[in-house]
């Protein structure tokens, strides 16, 4: 450790670059040392505008954890978006519930899960993580904390698209507790900074037309996210229930802690799933990992998935492979 804050330094010292920064408003130019790469990862291809702002954000201040913040945030009030944020679908009963968790490399992690008129459930997570001794709220206690930290409560209404979708699903009512292909895009978002320090954040507004008090994998924490500076980060999205059942964001970190690339543990990931899923075939779940060198890697159980990746010299969306072709 001694060695690498030695060479950290030195590199800092003799050997440090100027490189440009993408930015939607202005380019920012900040100095990284040679070898350490910072790199933001997200889901889904909303993660572009995300990683954008993330990185902003990262390139502003520094900070890994305000980046996975920031970025999600982005997200959580796309009004396209109909599986993040409260203009997301609603459950059986018409209710958005709202599910987040943020955590850092060191071990602090905080979650809402069950929560109703918080526009940025991701921001409240935080808080949770930062101003309370505990690592998850939910339900009407998140809602009363919520009020306790500021945070203005919204209106509890349907945005346009979600309620014409909710009364097309409405017509049937078909409870069917399957996320395919068409039907998932909760954001999952993992960092690395220059000094090689790691957050990551996600949030969902859930499975469309969910029990009311469903909570899926997003919230909680070795499930849809787990982050450890020593190994690794990784995220979920998808069937959060099947998630949940194999523990997998920790299992991907603790795969890679015993040597296993990220690609590598992703993918036996997704096969521990399989193996547990008789009706895998209707399912649709898949992960996103980094570990610590930068390295990176996603897998799913059907074709569809995509992550954004944003770093100094690239900003591109990349298919992941999937266990059915
Ligand atoms: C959940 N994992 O609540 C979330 C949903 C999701 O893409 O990821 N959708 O189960």
């Amino acid at each position: 450790m001694k060695g690498r804050r030695k060479f950290l330094k030195k590199s800092l010292l003799s050997t440090s670059l100027l490189l440009p920064i993408a930015s939607h408003t202005k380019p920012i130019f900040r100095e990284y040392p040679a070898g350490v790469k910072p790199m933001i990862l997200s889901t889904w291809n909303h993660g572009m505008p995300a990683n954008d702002k993330a990185w902003q954000v990262l390139s502003e201040t520094g900070n890994i954890v305000d980046a996975v913040e920031e970025g999600v945030k982005v997200t959580e009030i796309d009004l396209d978006n109909l599986s993040v944020g409260l203009q997301g679908l609603p459950d059986r009963e018409g209710i958005v519930t709202l599910d987040a968790s943020i955590m850092k490399g060191t071990g602090e992690c905080g979650s809402v899960a069950f929560v109703r008129q918080v526009k940025h459930p991701i921001t409240l997570a935080r808080k949770v993580m930062e101003n309370t001794p505990h690592v998850m709220l939910a339900g009407e206690g998140a809602r009363q904390f919520a009020i306790k930290e500021g945070i203005p409560l919204e209106e509890e209404v349907l945005s346009r698209k979600a309620e014409k979708a909710y009364q097309e699903w409405k017509k049937k009512a078909n409870y069917q507790p399957i996320i395919n292909i068409e039907n998932h895009d909760t954001i999952g978002m993992i960092g690395i900074d220059a000094e090689g320090k790691m957050a990551g954040s996600c949030t969902t507004s859930g499975l469309a037309y969910k029990m009311h008090g469903r909570v899926g994998d997003s919230p909680i924490i070795g499930a849809g996210l787990y982050v450890d500076d020593e190994v690794g980060a990784a995220t979920a999205t998808g069937l959060g229930e099947a998630v949940i059942r194999i523990c997998g964001a920790f299992l991907i970190v603790e795969l890679m802690r015993q040597g296993w690339t990220p690609q590598e543990a992703c993918e036996e990931a997704v096969r521990r799933m399989i193996q547990k899923h008789p009706d895998i075939a209707d399912i649709q779940a898949g992960f996103l990992a980094i570990n610590k060198e930068g390295e990176h890697g996603a897998y799913a159980v059907q074709p569809g998935f995509n992550y954004a990746k944003h770093s100094t010299n690239e900003k591109i969306l990349i298919d992941a492979k999937s266990s059915f072709k």
